[in-house]
């Protein structure tokens, strides 16, 4: 029987959200809110030997509270900070070297599949293969792979992917690491490294930060010596946030676990309203019953987000229209602020995604993905109702 966990967080995140890292005690003047230290450069005792900091991109104050905070969170024991999802995504990718092979799905954020599609400049062999076909999964593997790439719940399409079945099979076929992209279940809800993953990567931009004005990423490890190979790596690459930006995603976090309970009810509101609407073709959702790996996600997190996709009836003019009539939801890319999104995958997230392979998704011009924010349920259910009988009639 599929253990219940939905609604049920993981113990003491909230509380581990608040303080893991934050200790005042850490600083002089005994801050209660870290401060952010702008300063790019720090004083030596003699040449070479420091207090602790030598130069902002190895380490900054207030970066380290942000990775500390991060790593309690996903339950592992280091987490890096770069400058997007996708600088945290590259930075794994460069534990790799010419000749080596990634196994990763067909089913990604545009912008991974975009970048990995260029891995074999790099002499980098990568295989896109369906990971929701655990036995398909398994065929992919060369003896030369070193990196599997998982994406679990997948943008936009929302399916699951079982994360200790690919970590089973990928062990038994190969040395290689499990790579986990935690952006869309989050941390809240789902916890790859409990799961024997080896890398979690998000794109804090998301659900993490949580109010749509910061762009950053982190990888979670706990091996002490890939963490010291990525450690040499984002000081060696570079691609680092900035101070003021660790501030307000530090403060993001401190709110995370109250933001995931409501963008959960909020996001199985809209999912069930628009399940029943004579508009709507098909809703894709791992909350509902209808979703192909329901009893999967029932095992495997303990709840969901607040993304919800949905095929309407029509093509591309109802869906612009829809689009151009929602008041509530706001056309744009990107998700997991405290407002709620809607956007066109085939045009705008995906749309670097080859044709073939998108269409080969499920990928249409009547695809709508949402990231339901935290506003009222009544009010976000009567703006996608009214925006419904608008543009479908
Ligand atoms: O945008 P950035 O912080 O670089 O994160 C990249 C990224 C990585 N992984 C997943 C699952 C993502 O969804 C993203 C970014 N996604 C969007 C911008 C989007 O609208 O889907």
């Amino acid at each position: 029987m599929a253990k219940e966990n939905f609604g049920k967080p993981f113990s003491h995140f909230g509380t581990n959200a608040i303080h893991a890292g934050q200790d005042p005690d850490q600083w002089n003047a005994r801050m209660v809110v870290p401060p952010i230290t702008m300063s790019t450069t720090y004083k030596q005792k003699g040449p070479g030997e420091t207090y602790g900091f030598d130069y902002s991109r190895s380490g900054n104050p207030t970066r380290n509270c942000l990775e500390a905070c991060i790593a309690s969170l996903e339950n592992g024991k280091h987490a890096l900070c770069m400058a997007s999802g996708l600088a945290a995504t590259d930075l794994v990718v460069r534990l790799l070297k010419a000749g080596d092979h990634i196994v990763s799905m067909n089913d990604l954020y545009g912008g991974t599949n975009r970048y990995f599609r260029t891995m074999k400049q790099f002499g980098i062999d990568i295989t896109f293969v369906d990971a929701t076909d655990i036995n398909k999964f398994g065929t992919a593997f060369q003896d030369n792979t070193k990196l599997v790439w998982i994406e679990t719940p997948t943008n936009p399409m929302l399916n699951v992917v079982d994360i200790e079945a690919v970590v089973k099979i990928t062990k038994e076929k190969s040395n290689a690491l499990v790579a986990i992209d935690n952006t869309f279940a989050t941390c809240y809800f789902q916890r790859p490294l409990e799961l024997g993953a080896d890398i979690v990567v998000n794109s804090m931009t998301k659900y993490m930060n949580g109010h749509s004005d910061a762009v950053m990423g982190c990888v979670v490890v706990r091996d002490d010596k890939v963490a010291e190979r990525l450690r040499f790596l984002q000081n060696a690459c570079g691609a680092v946030p900035s101070p003021f930006d660790c501030f307000l995603v530090n403060r993001g976090l401190k709110t995370m676990h109250v933001r995931m309970k409501q963008h959960m009810s909020n996001g199985l509101a809209v999912a069930r309203f628009l399940e029943k609407n004579p508009r709507v073709v098909k809703v894709l959702h791992p909350g509902l019953e209808s979703h192909p790996q329901h009893l999967l996600a029932k095992r495997q997190t303990r709840g969901f987000s607040g993304m919800v996709t949905v095929y309407l009836k029509g093509g591309i003019e109802e869906s612009r229209k829809f689009l151009q009539n929602l008041k509530l939801f706001t056309t744009a890319e990107s998700l997991g602020g405290y407002e709620s999104l809607a956007e066109l995958p085939a045009i705008m997230t995906h749309a670097s995604v080859p044709k073939d392979q998108r269409e080969e998704l499920g990928i249409g011009d009547n695809l709508i993905r949402l990231s339901v924010g935290l506003e009222e349920e009544d009010d976000l259910i009567a703006d996608l109702d009214q925006a419904l009988k608008t543009a479908i009639q």
